[in-house]
């Protein structure tokens, strides 16, 4: 029943497509300001030639966006690749030579019927107001096909006469403020997920759970920005018993859905997957679900975490079953979470 309204629709749609010609990739917004963080939702209007559904997304970041954070999105693997910048920047007195280069969205499938954003946040600096900053794009429709967004107008040239124009940021001057309170040189808040930075004491404010041989303490999250609809959640669990267990799925009414996560890195690249499998609990062994590693991923969320908040979670073990636990918010402590350095 549901399959056949979705084919009808599908058919519809792509008539439409067919008809109308290809949209490009472009960002639901690109009105950006020089010196200021900007989230930018990039759009991806329809899949690769032959109707094929995209799988992947591709999103190099130019020079002069900087300290970027992509949004995890349900139901695909991300990457972030990291690299030397050509410049050095100055951020609140400290100096940035290099972060996130390219950000990948993978395994994942968008129908060429459907259209969707991909979300990363960033700072423009060191940008000349009245450029356009170029995002070469690519999508990749498994190994059947590809979407390339990498075309750059050369100067005084019309945009529209490309082909496959790489979308862009209209950069503004920056406007003066005349009462003497300069708030634009902050960064906002860095998202609640993706740190691997500082989280100094997250001690249990909670007593500890227990549920057979399982005991879970110091359940956190991070507040997030509004509007903000994903974020990470964290617990430690330890197995006192003799028999090997399993969390298999987390819920909370807080959010629409709840995944349980693993990032780590390789080399240059923090690859963010979702664990189909679960997330194994061996007898006697401690697993500790943190920033930049294990962790749960909220999608969906109604209200964004704030700090202080109590956030429920109904976590569901192979063996202990369903065990209910409650996530303190803590401050996402701006401007430490960003910058993570390794060698
Ligand atoms: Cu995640």
């Amino acid at each position: 029943m549901k399959k056949i309204t979705v084919l009808a629709y599908a058919t519809i749609l792509s008539s439409v497509a067919s008809t109308q010609g290809f949209a490009h990739s472009t960002f639901v917004n690109d009105n950006a300001t020089a010196e200021s963080s900007f989230v930018a939702a990039l759009q991806v209007p329809h899949g690769c030639e032959g109707g094929l559904a995209t799988t992947e997304v591709q999103v190099q970041l130019p020079e002069g966006f900087i300290s970027a954070k992509p949004q995890p999105k349900a139901g695909w693997e991300l990457e972030i690749s990291k690299g030397n910048y050509q410049k050095t920047y100055s951020n609140h007195g400290q100096e940035i030579k290099d972060g996130p280069v390219e950000f990948r969205w993978k395994n994942g499938n968008l129908p060429d019927e459907f259209y969707d954003t991909f979300v990363f946040q960033g700072k423009i600096s060191g940008v000349e107001a009245g450029t356009d900053l170029p995002f070469k794009v690519k999508q990749l429709c498994g190994d059947k096909g590809t979407v390339v967004w990498d075309q750059i107008a050369e100067n005084g040239a019309d945009p529209h006469s490309l082909a496959n124009p790489a979308p862009v940021l209209k950069i503004a001057a920056k406007a003066e403020h005349g009462g003497g309170h300069d708030h634009g040189a902050a960064t906002a808040a860095p998202a609640a997920h993706g740190e691997h930075g500082v989280h100094g004491d997250h001690a249990a404010d909670h007593a500890a759970v227990k549920a057979g041989d399982l005991e879970l303490t110091g359940a956190f999250s991070k507040a997030m920005l509004p509007g903000q609809p994903v974020g990470g959640g964290f617990v430690t669990i330890v197995n006192s018993g003799s028999a090997d267990d399993k969390l298999v799925s987390a819920t909370s009414g807080a959010a629409g859905r709840v995944e349980l996560h693993e990032m780590a890195m390789q080399g240059d690249v923090m690859k963010m997957r979702k664990l189909d499998d679960g997330i194994a609990v061996p007898a006697g062994e401690t697993v500790e679900l943190k920033p930049g590693g294990l962790h749960f991923m909220f999608f969906e969320v109604k209200k964004p975490f704030a700090e202080g908040d109590q956030v429920p979670v109904t976590l569901t073990f192979e063996k202990a079953g369903k065990v209910d636990v409650t996530l303190s918010v803590q401050s996402a402590k701006p401007g430490q979470a960003s910058e993570h350095k390794h060698n």
